[in-house]
């Protein structure tokens, strides 16, 4: 309860979050996605000033996508797949040339994932230390999309990550095996929204959107 009322948190509500997002309809909902979104961001805030420009722009994204949400058109944006039906009702030439939409603004966090992913991968396994865990997971996912110089300013903020330790210790799920643990059975379900929306996106072409 203190370290509730200190503002500090579990790892396992974000990962709860991202497990709530996918229905037996294999549906992502929108509503958790966010959620487990904004749990990351003040995991990362937590993480020093190092990294404010990844933290803006996430803020900037989640905050777009729930302008959406509570907007006119809230019922469109219940699921992902509601919000690509919704967008692309007025044709895929009229979606691409919105820098505001769901569908793009989604597709930055869903490569986010992809290094999510391969992130907490690396840090379950131990093999290597935090910062190369994240430097690669960065080089297999997100990297590719990004100009030089936000790979530059990528690189050089990872190398101010803690320790693994410290890493599971902020995690703030109790031991450290039991860390370790909880990122085992959380992995699959941050696999899992993944593919969902990988094989969405794929299908109505909305992979490269600008
Ligand atoms: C126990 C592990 C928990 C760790 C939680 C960390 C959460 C990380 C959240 C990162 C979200 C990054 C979203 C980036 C979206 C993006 O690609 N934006 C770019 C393109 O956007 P645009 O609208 O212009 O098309 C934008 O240019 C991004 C700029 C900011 C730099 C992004 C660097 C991303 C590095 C991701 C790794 C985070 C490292 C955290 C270390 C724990």
């Amino acid at each position: 309860a203190a370290a509730a009322a200190a503002g500090a948190f579990s790892l396992r509500e974000v990962l709860e979050a991202f497990q709530r997002c996918v229905t037996e309809q294999r549906e992502v909902l929108l509503e958790p996605y966010l959620s487990g979104w904004r749990g990351l961001i003040r995991f990362l805030q937590s993480l020093g000033t190092v990294f404010s420009f990844i933290s803006k722009d996430a803020v900037a994204k989640v905050s777009l996508l729930e302008g959406h949400c509570g907007g006119r058109q809230g019922q469109q944006y219940v699921s992902l797949q509601s919000m690509v039906r919704h967008e692309l009702a007025a044709g895929p030439a009229a979606l691409r040339a919105r820098s505001d939409s769901g569908c793009r603004t989604v597709l930055r966090l869903h490569r986010a994932l992809r290094w999510l992913q391969l992130f907490l991968e690396g840090l379950r396994s131990g093999d290597s230390r935090t910062s190369v865990v994240c430097t690669d997971a960065y080089n297999a996912s997100l990297a590719a999309y990004h100009p030089w110089v936000v790979r530059k300013a990528a690189t050089v903020a990872f190398c101010a990550l803690p320790s693994r330790d410290a890493f599971l210790e902020i995690m703030n799920v109790g031991p450290r095996e039991e860390a370790v643990a909880m990122l085992g059975e959380a992995i699959p379900y941050i696999g899992d929204v993944y593919s969902i929306t990988q094989e969405l996106f794929a299908q109505h072409k909305l992979l490269d959107l600008p």
